[in-house]
Formats: structure tokens, sequence, C-alpha cells
């Protein structure tokens, strides 16, 4: 059976390709969903690309994904820097789980160097770009098929 990869992005990853274009790229979040719908089908897995200005709707997201997704792959946007919700919700969650951040968090102000998320995350992409949702679905791959 194929396996569904749950991809959820966090508060104005909406606005991808208008907003902050010197940061985030100039690419939408249409063509994330694209791309990653690409790479999966190489992949041999299912996506549910998901996104939420809402906290509450994220933290509901992840909860569904128990017994339904193999992985999850989560830009938690700048609930990254401040949710223990979605930090609990992700303990609570069984299968792997990848963070990305479009941009290198690390170069930027320093409220946005710690992230809660990433003391679940059995891995973190972050500054590669938009291309960090692909590589991150190669490394689900490889985590769920061992
Ligand atoms: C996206 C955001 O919206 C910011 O709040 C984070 C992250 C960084 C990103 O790089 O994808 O700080």
């Amino acid at each position: 059976m194929t396996k569904t990869i749950l991809i959820l992005n966090g508060p104005n990853l909406n606005l991808l390709g208008k907003r902050q274009p010197e940061i985030y790229g100039t690419g939408t979040l249409d063509d994330v969903h694209s791309a990653c719908a690409e790479k999966a089908r190489e992949l041999d897995l299912e996506i549910d690309f998901q996104q939420s200005n809402s906290e509450g709707e994220l933290v509901d997201l992840i909860q569904g994904a128990n017994e339904r997704c193999a992985a999850i792959i989560i830009n938690p946007a700048a609930y990254s820097h401040s949710s223990v919700a979605i930090l609990d919700a992700l303990n609570a969650y069984d299968g792997p789980v990848i963070e990305v951040h479009i941009s290198n968090i690390h170069k930027r102000e320093a409220f946005r160097h710690h992230s809660y998320v990433s003391a679940r995350a059995d891995g973190v992409i972050a500054g590669c770009g938009t291309q960090g949702y692909v590589l991150a679905l190669d490394r689900v791959a490889a985590l769920i098929n061992t």
C-alpha cells in the first residue's frame, strides 16, 4: 500500500512568492506542492499537503496523522520559535518528523535561532530554499523504507 506523508506549512507560507522574496524566493506554495507531488511520484509515496495560519489547526492536523501518515514534514514557520503545543502534538506522533525552514534561520535574527520543533525532529533542513521540502521527501523515504 502506498504510504502517505503529511506535509504541513505554518503561518504566512500561503504568501510564498509575494512575501519577502529576497528571503523566501519567488516560488509560490502551489509550486512547492507541485514539486513535492512530482518527487513523491518518483518515490512511490502519496502526499497530503496542508497549510494553516492557525496553531490549533496545525495541532489537529498532526493529531490526525497518527496511524494515517507514515511521516510528517513540517515547516512550522513562526510557530517554530514559540509553539510548545505543536511540539507536544509531534511528541504524541509515532513516525519520523523532518523540520524544514526555507531560509537559514541561524543566519537571521537571534529569536529565530531556537526552534521548539527541533527537540522532536529527526532531521532539520534550513537554508536550502523551497528545495528543502523535496530533500525532506528523500530523507523520509530513506527512513520509512529501512
Ligand atoms: C518561515 C517563517 O515564516 C519564519 O517565521 C521562520 C521560516 C523561518 C522559513 O525559513 O521557512 O522564522
